[in-house]
């Protein structure tokens, strides 16, 4: 299994589409643990659909939580399908750093644009995504999202 991603949303365990990741017949995956992003990112949850965005915009927000897994390149394409990359999410590669201070490389889906008006009504910049946190917005399933545009309505 040679990638290596850091999942910060809805792929994590027991959020909405961890069985995305965790479906054997899509491919193999092996947890290794919680880890935090070196970088800050901001993390809102956006759009109609109450998505969780990292938006590509290092050194603004917080360190962000998430899990880290091996998976192997069948696994990778099901988790590109579900996050259109590289046309909506853009996957690229950061440092994390996991509970044992040790730091690697992985791979991560930022959001790299969005509207400007995205930051300012999104205040709060979450540290940890929960769907069902807080922040009162649970991710709405969207099996029939058109178009990127209808997210944005
Ligand atoms: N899924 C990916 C990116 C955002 C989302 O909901 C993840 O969990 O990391």
């Amino acid at each position: 299994m040679s990638w290596t991603i850091f999942v910060y949303g809805t792929l994590k365990r027991g959020e909405p589409n961890e069985e995305v990741l965790t479906d054997t017949g899509t491919g193999q995956f092996e947890l290794l643990g919680k880890a935090t992003t070196l970088p800050k990112y901001p993390l809102v949850v956006a759009s109609k659909y109450n998505i969780p965005f990292c938006l590509k915009e290092p050194g603004k927000g917080h360190r962000i939580v998430g899990e880290v897994y091996n998976i192997d390149a069948d696994k990778l394409k099901a988790l590109d399908e579900l996050e259109a990359h590289p046309t909506f999410y853009c996957r690229e590669i950061i440092e994390v750093e996991m509970a044992s201070g040790e730091v690697k490389e992985a791979w991560i889906y930022l959001l790299p644009t969005w509207k400007p008006s995205l930051l300012e009504e999104s205040s709060e910049m979450l540290v940890e995504y929960s769907s069902k946190g807080s922040h009162g917005r649970e991710y709405v399933t969207s099996e029939n999202c058109e178009s990127e545009e209808d997210l944005w309505k």
